[in-house]
């Protein structure tokens, strides 16, 4: 709950009769990046609120409340590192948490700061305009508050509007439909209930084992078969939150340095640094690995992400690990991903995934060989027949990275909309700011390392730097800051050259990297791969040499 009144801001002013708020900075979003966003801001003096669509903190750990949802970075380092007493305070129970644990996390922070009684909640923003006259942000939500404010941060989040596809007749379903994404906060029973699922993404992969174990029967509607590989979660002991409590400092520092933003693994391990090459062993050889040590197997190999030849004989070794978990070799092949690459999509990790197609109540109907026609008053019509259900769930993911934006009406100078500048694809410099939109920053934006990495170490980075340049504004009388054509340009071209080549970029993948699970939207590679330390060093150079590639403009006087 909000614990101050809106009236309470700073300075309100009268607009047509309505009050309309004016504020240093307005924060649009209250997950892990607004949290931060606001708690950095604030202790630099500067007013902010932040508007939440939600009606509580913790963003896409308040939505995704799925069963099974869990983190797939281990949780001592899928935690804020900017107070060492939050380090020190906070136990984690596993070493992959659970959602209910991270929203608790994300709760206690908003506690442990007092951050609430600068964040309203139920509130959601519709609109986003620039007014060049005053150098300000005007921001209006679905209610018709106004807000103003001299910056404006979308902390909107990478994954925060859920994609439903369209299919026919989804309209007749007799029963509930539910999307991971958006999961009833009471829960839902699934005693006695014939479920189907569509959709074998990280949401579905964990969603699936759980529901299972509780439905009458759960079928599930896969279009294409995920490499999924096991979490190796447990439970953390005293002695393992001791250890990593000890070693925060040097764990941080490893983070920030790192390609990924984390350095451990599955199972909390350190990630382990492949020494062969897949190319250079025999069928025998590849056989053995899987024998031993199943899909971990695939860990060994340094030519897999950058070779196609390589990487399909890791496929070859996946397959075969398939083959070995799932009793049906019909259920088994249906289960086995081909035709793509290992390492295109984000990794997806679970808990029993193969295990749970050996279970009496759960099928598997394979996309590949027949489509879904319609959804139908009863259940789900394919061109393998009819399945009847008495509930649905869409795991169908999100409009990734820039739907949540594009959502918005943001507006930037000359009152060009966003959706204009970005009609063939995101553009922006350092995934930071965009070109046209003064002092508009988004937290972990297309462009940036963002969802190749440990989101909660690219919020900081991205929190920090937006902190301190707005420091660097004030200290010299600066009222605005946007990246210049030129400078926006030739980090387009960098972003897609550190992509080129690697598997994430494949012809054959379909991931929503590039945007290929949503209909219509440009095919770009979104996200930075170039690694959060590097990522970072440049970043910080880029401000110790003035802001580089920015424009900035001296306030009025
Ligand atoms: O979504 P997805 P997600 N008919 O887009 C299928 C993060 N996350 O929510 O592959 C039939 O990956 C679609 O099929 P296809 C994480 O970053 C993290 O699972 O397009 N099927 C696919 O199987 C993750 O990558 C965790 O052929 C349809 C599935 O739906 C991201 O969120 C947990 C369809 C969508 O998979 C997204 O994951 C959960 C249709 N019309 C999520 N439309 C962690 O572990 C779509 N599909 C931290």
């Amino acid at each position: 709950m909000n614990e101050k009144p809106l009236n309470s801001l700073p300075t309100d002013r009268l607009q047509n009769g309505a009050s309309v708020a004016v504020l240093d900075v307005v924060v649009v979003g209250a997950g892990f990046g607004g949290l931060y966003a606001l708690y950095r801001l604030r202790g630099r003096g500067l007013s902010v609120r932040v508007l939440e669509a939600a009606s509580d903190v913790g963003g896409t750990w308040y939505w995704n409340r799925y069963p099974g949802a869990r983190c797939d970075v281990p949780s001592v380092e899928y935690s804020y590192s900017f107070s060492k007493e939050l380090e020190q305070e906070w136990d984690w129970t596993e070493v992959m948490a659970g959602q209910p644990e991270i929203l608790r996390y994300a709760n206690h922070v908003a506690g442990r700061f007092d951050l609430r009684r600068d964040i309203q909640l139920d509130t959601r923003v519709s609109s986003a305009h620039y007014d060049e006259d005053e150098r300000r942000w005007r921001v209006e939500t679905e209610a018709g508050e106004v807000f103003e404010a001299r910056f404006c941060i979308m902390a909107t989040g990478c994954l925060s509007s859920p994609n439903t596809p369209f299919i026919e007749g989804a309209d007749d379903f007799a029963g509930p439909i539910y999307h991971t994404g958006r999961w009833p906060h009471e829960g839902v029973d699934w005693k006695g209930v014939r479920v189907g699922i569509i959709g074998t993404g990280s949401s579905g992969v964990q969603s699936i084992p759980v529901i299972a174990e509780q439905a009458e029967h759960l079928t599930v509607f896969q279009r294409t078969p995920n490499y999924t590989l096991p979490a190796g979660n447990r439970p953390l002991t005293d002695s393992d939150r001791a250890k990593a409590k000890a070693v925060y400092d040097q764990l941080r520092q490893s983070e920030r340095e790192s390609i990924t933003g984390f350095v451990l693994g599955f199972g909390g391990n350190p990630v382990p640094t492949p020494t062969d090459a897949i190319l250079a062993t025999t069928p025998e050889e590849r056989l053995a690995a899987v024998e031993a040590d199943g899909f971990e197997a695939l860990n060994r190999y340094l030519d897999v992400p950058i070779d196609a030849e390589a990487n399909e004989l890791a496929c070859e070794m996946y397959r075969e690990q398939v083959k070995r978990l799932v009793h049906d070799p019909k259920t088994a092949d249906g289960l086995m991903p081909r035709d793509y690459p290992f390492g295109c999509k984000r990794p997806v990790i679970d808990t029993d995934y193969f295990a749970t197609f050996n279970r009496d109540n759960v099928d598997l109907v394979d996309l590949r060989k027949g489509g879904i026609d319609r959804i139908t008053a009863t259940g789900i019509q394919t061109a393998q027949g009819h399945f009847e259900f008495d509930a649905l769930v869409y795991a169908t993911g999100f409009d990734a990275m820039t739907g949540t934006l594009l959502r918005m009406d943001i507006r930037g100078r000359e009152d060009i909309p966003l959706k204009a500048t970005w009609e063939a694809g995101p553009r922006t410099y350092l995934g930071l700011q965009v070109h046209g939109f003064p002092n508009l920053f988004t937290i972990t934006g297309p462009g940036s390392p963002s969802v190749l990495s440990n989101m909660i170490v690219s919020i900081e980075q991205h929190v920090d730097w937006i902190s301190d340049c707005i420091a660097y504004m004030d200290q010299r009388g600066l009222s605005t800051i946007e990246p210049t054509v030129e400078a926006e340009e030739k980090w387009i071209v960098h972003v897609n050259e550190a992509a080129e080549g690697s598997m994430l970029t494949a012809a054959s993948c379909n991931s929503w990297y590039l945007g290929a699970n949503i209909p219509g939207k440009p095919r770009i590679f979104m996200p930075y791969v170039g690694g959060v330390g590097e990522y970072r060093r440049g970043c910080d150079e880029i401000a110790a040499r003035g802001y580089e590639g920015f424009a900035l403009e001296a306030a009025r006087t």
